[in-house]
């Protein structure tokens, strides 16, 4: 578990260092925090991909802060930070959907071309494997014709069963097929591949929909989870990629990608503020193992270098705000 958890802290190494820098720059500048000071971290967060409004939130949180105690050392300013940036990602619509009462479990994955879908899938799919669970991953994403010879390297790493695999084919045809296989095999996990780039947005649109539909049709309750994958480099973008595709299937969570050397990890919070999704995962590397749990306490600790792992982020203390 440990591992797991500094990982995490890891990948925001590049993102934390960004921040870090701007608070001391902005504490330089007096004897504690004033305007001036809040104008440069309110900057730092937005190029950090916090977002205008959420940084403009976070400026304002530190404001009244620093009515109540000056803000004179980087360490008032972090766990004031962390702890706000904590509580906005705990804050989001919804717990972990419930397992179904019995399996298989189906989870559809979504998101633009290249954002890293398939690669998630191959970690998952081992995370569920490592569980001693049986999964199906379905090569719903027929419209490029290497994207299924992807998944399935993918599930041989995995040690998943692939089904599909006819380039060009009916992607909810694949869809159903695979599901029809699950519940037939009783397999334990599905988890459906889908394209991130068709002809037109339109186009797209209607296919996930389409996708959605018909495995609601073959077993009752599924998609159980509707998971977006977001390029952590996306930048704000990714916060209108999160409003699309949860207006096409209602996104169930975010699975936050390439969080490894990328200075922008901060996107995470305009989308659990503004959209209220949760994150569920985040992607650490290329390799089959580097897929972490979201904690939103580790990953808002680990932003702003506060604490060390679970637990580690210290609890709203006596001088900061109270109330959830
Ligand atoms: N560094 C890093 N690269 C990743 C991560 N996830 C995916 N990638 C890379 O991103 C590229 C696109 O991934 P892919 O899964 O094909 O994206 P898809 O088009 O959304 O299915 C590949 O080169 C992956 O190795 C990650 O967490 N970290
Ligand atoms: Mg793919």
């Amino acid at each position: 578990m440990r591992k797991r958890f500094s990982r995490l802290a890891d990948g925001l190494a590049k993102t934390r260092q960004a921040i870090l820098d701007g608070i001391r720059n902005a504490l330089s500048r007096g004897p504690a925090l004033d305007e001036s000071g809040l104008a440069d971290i309110e900057e730092t967060l937005i190029g950090a991909d916090v977002g205008v409004d959420t940084s403009a939130h976070l400026v304002d949180v530190l404001r009244s802060g620093s009515r109540e105690r000056p803000l004179d050392d980087a360490s008032g300013v972090t766990s004031l930070l962390a702890d706000e940036i904590r509580q906005i990602l705990e804050n989001t619509r919804g717990d972990t959907p419930a397992e179904p009462p019995g399996p298989p479990l189906v989870v559809m994955v979504v998101g633009v071309n290249g954002v890293g879908k398939t690669t998630s899938i191959g970690k998952l799919a081992r995370r569920y494997v490592d569980e001693g669970r049986t999964v199906i991953l379905a090569a719903a994403d027929t419209f490029r014709a290497a994207a299924v010879e992807q998944l399935a390297i993918w599930a041989e790493r995995s040690g998943a069963q692939l089904v599909g695999g006819i380039d060009g084919g009916d992607p909810a045809a694949v869809a159903y097929d695979a599901l029809d296989a699950a519940v037939a095999r009783g397999v334990d996990v599905l988890i459906v591949d889908t394209a991130g780039r068709l002809h037109t947005q339109k186009n797209l649109v209607e296919e996930l929909r389409k996708i959605r539909r018909v495995l609601g049709k073959r077993l009752e309750g599924a998609p159980h989870e509707v998971l977006l994958v977001v390029d952590a480099n996306t930048g704000q973008n990714a916060i209108s990629q999160a409003k699309l595709f949860d207006e096409a299937v209602g996104l169930t969570g975010i699975v936050l990608a390439k969080l490894d050397g990328t200075a922008r990890g901060g996107i995470v919070i305009p989308i659990a503020r503004e959209l209220s999704i949760p994150v569920r995962y985040v992607g650490t590397g290329e390799s089959i193992d580097d897929l972490e749990d979201f904690d939103p306490r580790v990953f808002a600790g680990g932003l702003l270098g506060v604490g060390g792992g679970p637990g580690g982020v210290r609890d709203r203390g006596s001088g900061a705000q109270g109330g959830a």
